[in-house]
């Protein structure tokens, strides 16, 4: 079934009533710059409004919810009691089991738009940068991140990855093996993609 026949009125109500209003915000602005990078990189625009509009729709649930969910859909163990990690996944198979949504590209795109992973599609890399770079964010360089995500989002991939492997670096924190992987596969496109000039 397409995403154009899924109704949104339930999910919006959902996102509405569970995310805190920043985060409803952010939502909306993942879901507009994904839209724009989806025309300016060739994804198709009408997923990257949905998966950029719900992506996070897990975010907020408390601990003990997380964890149901992770336990309901047989997700891995690793992520009980790891919000940053779950929140992603969780989306991904609320989306699909209560909602109807069965576009794997449109799950991916919600299920690794923390970590990303090797072999992204365009969409996936849409939803992945979008979510960092959209009007809303208020770190110093973002301005210097929207202008590369608009001219090359492989490379935007690519330094959003090796900041957040910094940064979880220097926080002393576990690196997913989906982001290290994505980091490989994204640096050595880029490679290819060069060489092939
Ligand atoms: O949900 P958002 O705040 O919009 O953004 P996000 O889904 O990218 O989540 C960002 C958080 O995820 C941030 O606290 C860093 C964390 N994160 C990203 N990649 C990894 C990670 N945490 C761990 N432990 N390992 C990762 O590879
Ligand atoms: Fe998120
Ligand atoms: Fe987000």
């Amino acid at each position: 079934m397409s995403i154009d026949c899924i109704n949104r009125e339930p999910l919006d109500e959902f996102i509405k009533n569970n995310l805190k209003e920043s985060r409803y915000i952010h939502s909306l602005g993942v879901e507009e710059m994904a839209v724009r990078l989806a025309e300016m990189h060739g994804a198709d625009t009408d997923k990257a409004a949905f998966a950029g509009r719900y992506h996070d729709l897990a975010k907020n649930f408390d601990n003990e919810t997380m964890d149901a969910y992770i336990r309901k859909y047989d997700l891995p163990e690793y992520l009980l009691g790891n919000n940053a990690l779950a929140h992603s996944k969780v989306a991904a198979a609320i989306l699909e089991n209560e909602f109807g949504v069965d576009d794997e590209d449109v799950l991916n795109a919600v299920r690794y738009h923390t970590t990303a992973r090797k072999d992204m599609s365009i969409l996936e890399e849409t939803i992945f940068v979008a979510d960092v770079v959209e009007d809303n964010r208020t770190y110093s360089d973002l301005d210097y991140y929207q202008q590369l995500a608009y001219r090359d989002l492989d490379q935007a991939c690519l330094e959003i990855l090796e900041y957040t492997i910094r940064s979880l670096t220097t926080k002393g924190k576990e690196i997913d093996k989906d982001t290290l992987e994505a980091r490989d596969w994204v640096l050595n496109k880029i490679k290819e993609t060069e060489n092939g000039k």
